[in-house]
């Protein structure tokens, strides 16, 4: 397919980036930044990963992507303070053997401890929860990198994910925070997802936080940590910088 071809271009050309998005605390302080791939093709324009993830999974381009973007990512992190850096894993990668020793690897060639980094399980397609899934899933925990469950409440069966999966964290969805303050059920439905999750000792980012309202409202729900446009949008690496500089 086109698009296909035209990404594995893009890689070598060198047309893909990085940009970063703060993830906070209940206080406001930045304590973590996930990674969000951009492709700006010439002839294309700005494509969004949600139009070329999907084609990149139903190929095995997806795994060179991925080692791409954990590469890309970890090596900025390098010039980042002490932040925790989240990057995205496509439920596809963990097919592979190999993607342990991939990532341990990329880890060492980088100089970080496994502990700064956190894999977000994406579901564009059903993740299978089988033994060598969860096997692959419990070596990377065990070498200190933490699970998270992205987009939790929507998609395939998540309550089947966190029941089988060894994770570290569930990232609620962004449509039921859109909803908080709408009803009593939809504030219902953050708080009880929260308190599954706090209860099973995960930590529970609210995800799309994009008014204060929101934000209090996620906080009261049980939220332990908070992500979006109120908060502060996807930047390139130079940008995130630079907010450091004037917090100084
Ligand atoms: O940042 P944006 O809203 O455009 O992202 C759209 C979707 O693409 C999101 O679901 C996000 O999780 C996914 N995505 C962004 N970067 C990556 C990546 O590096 N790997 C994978 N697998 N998905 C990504
Ligand atoms: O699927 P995932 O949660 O990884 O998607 C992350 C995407 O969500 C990023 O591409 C980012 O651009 C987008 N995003 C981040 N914060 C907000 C927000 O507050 N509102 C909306 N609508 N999208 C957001
Ligand atoms: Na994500
Ligand atoms: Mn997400």
């Amino acid at each position: 397919r086109l698009i296909e071809r035209e990404l594995r271009a893009a890689i070598l050309l060198n047309e893909l980036d990085v940009h970063y998005q703060p993830i906070s605390g209940p206080d406001g302080k930045l304590v973590a930044v996930e990674a969000l791939l951009r492709w700006q093709s010439p002839s294309r324009g700005n494509i969004s990963p949600a139009r070329f993830i999907p084609i990149a999974e139903s190929t095995a381009l997806i795994d060179q992507l991925g080692e791409w973007v954990l590469r890309r990512a970890l090596s900025d992190a390098r010039e980042l303070p002490d932040l925790r850096i989240s990057v995205n894993v496509s439920a596809n990668q963990l097919k592979r053997d190999d993607v342990v020793d991939m990532v341990a690897r990329v880890l060492a060639e980088t100089g970080h401890a496994p502990s700064r980094l956190t894999l977000e399980l994406t579901e564009s397609a059903a993740i299978q929860t089988t033994p060598d899934i969860c096997r692959r899933l419990q070596a990377l925990r065990d070498m200190g990198i933490r699970i998270a469950l992205d987009d939790f409440g929507t998609g395939f069966s998540g309550f089947d994910y966190l029941r089988h999966l060894p994770v570290d964290c569930i990232k609620i969805d962004r449509s039921y925070i859109a909803r908080l303050g709408g009803s009593e059920t939809d504030n219902v439905f953050v708080s009880a997802l929260a308190s599954l999750a706090n209860s099973m000792r995960l930590s529970v980012v609210a995800e799309g936080i994009e008014t204060e309202r929101q934000m209090l409202l996620a906080r009261a729900a049980g939220c332990t940590l908070f992500q979006g446009y109120h908060l502060a949008k996807p930047m390139p690496k130079a940008d995130l910088l630079r907010s450091f500089d004037h917090e100084i």
